[in-house]
């Protein structure tokens, strides 16, 4: 993958970088077309919940890919770019976070920030993908969510502007590890370092209605995450992690 050119388009206010993004890339917007917004008037989580931020204090971005993956490889791309803002974090204000797979970065248990991957098309083979991270940087969250922010953990207010170049500075150093399969390899052990739920039992909601309860025992190469039910080891490609602690709540 050649350097990637990032055209970043900013908004003081929008619906949801997410949507326009979509639709942009269905225009023909290119690999590397960036959104980011002070406010977002419909901010969209997964599995079509919301996601609440005041404005001017969260980074709110969604980031056109169009890297050379299988469908089946996806989840490493959306990796990549958790990844990419743990370690941007950590550059910045030192803050590490971790990782609750699929992808909400996770500080002392509580939630920093999430990502909704959607995919657009796939062209020539390719899928091609826009990945949205809403990060809080100085606001902690809804209030009985269990969420926090960078300020709150480390004391240091950043500018989601400043946050979204050092994020994009980032992923252009882990983007093209996505291509290769030694290149994944990397990034599953660096995602493996982070994740917080390995070795935790859990619960998983599929996406067609039914659960599981087993322990994380690990991620595969593709970013699946696998859980150990009586022995079985299942590969887990999109759901919701409950940790059982939490489940018992
Ligand atoms: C996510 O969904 O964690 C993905 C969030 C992605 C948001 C970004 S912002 C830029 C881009 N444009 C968009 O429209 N979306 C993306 P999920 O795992 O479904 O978590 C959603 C749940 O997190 C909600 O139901 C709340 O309980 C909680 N939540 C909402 N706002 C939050 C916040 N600011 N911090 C922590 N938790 C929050």
């Amino acid at each position: 993958m050649a350097t990637v050119l990032w055209t970043i388009n900013e908004f003081e206010e929008i619906d949801s970088t997410n949507t326009w993004l979509v639709a942009r890339a269905k225009e023909g917007a290119p690999h590397g077309t960036v959104a980011r917004a002070d406010f977002q008037t419909a901010g969209r989580g997964r599995l079509d919940r919301s996601w609440e931020a005041p404005r001017g204090v969260s980074l709110l971005t969604s980031i056109l890919l169009a890297p050379r993956v299988s469908l089946e490889q996806l989840p490493v791309v959306t990796a990549s770019v958790a990844l990419a803002a743990s370690r941007g974090l950590t550059r910045l204000c030192g803050l590490a976070p971790t990782v609750k797979w699929p992808n909400d970065l996770i500080v002392n248990d509580r939630k920093l920030g999430g990502i909704l991957s959607e995919l657009v098309d796939v062209v020539d083979g390719f899928p091609r993908i826009v990945v949205g991270l809403g990060l809080n940087l100085q606001w902690p969250g809804p209030e009985g969510v269990g969420a926090t922010c960078v300020r709150d953990e480390v004391g240091v207010s950043i500018a989601p502007r400043a946050m979204l170049d050092i994020l994009l500075a980032e992923l252009e150093l882990i983007l093209p590890l996505c291509e290769t399969s030694d290149g994944r390899q990397e990034i599953a052990q660096a995602y493996r370092n982070v994740l917080a739920t390995r070795g935790r039992t859990v619960r998983v909601e599929m996406v067609d209605g039914s659960s599981i309860v087993g322990v994380v025992a690990d991620v595969n190469d593709d970013g699946a995450l696998l859980v150990d039910v009586d022995g079985t080891e299942i590969a887990v490609r999109s759901g919701d992690v409950f940790h059982l602690r939490e489940t018992l709540a």
